[in-house]
């Protein structure tokens, strides 16, 4: 949390002091691992965690190579300016 690499990107991306709303590790076995439908993360941290505004930066350690077998995570361009869109 306090390393620099990851720190000065996220206060420039921000322009604020930053801090760390949750943690986890995603695991994800190839070809037999947890399945993750399309969804938006923000809708549940504002509805469930009252976060008011998606200025939230998402950041991700790879512990593995990551490959398309082993479950990348896929955006979907353009997205982002659609709002929140209940599922
Ligand atoms: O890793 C993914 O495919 C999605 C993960 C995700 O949405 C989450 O951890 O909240």
């Amino acid at each position: 949390m306090r390393e620099p690499r990851l720190l000065e990107p996220a206060h420039q991306l921000l322009g604020s002091q930053v801090y760390l709303y949750q943690f986890k590790i995603n695991l994800k076995a190839a070809f037999g691992g947890d399945v993750w439908p399309w969804h938006q993360d923000f809708i549940y941290w504002h509805k469930e965690d009252g976060i008011p505004l998606p200025k939230v930066i998402r950041l991700a350690i790879l512990l593995d190579d990551l490959n398309e077998f082993n479950g990348p995570m896929i955006f979907i361009p353009g997205s982002h300016q659609q709002g929140m869109l209940d599922v």
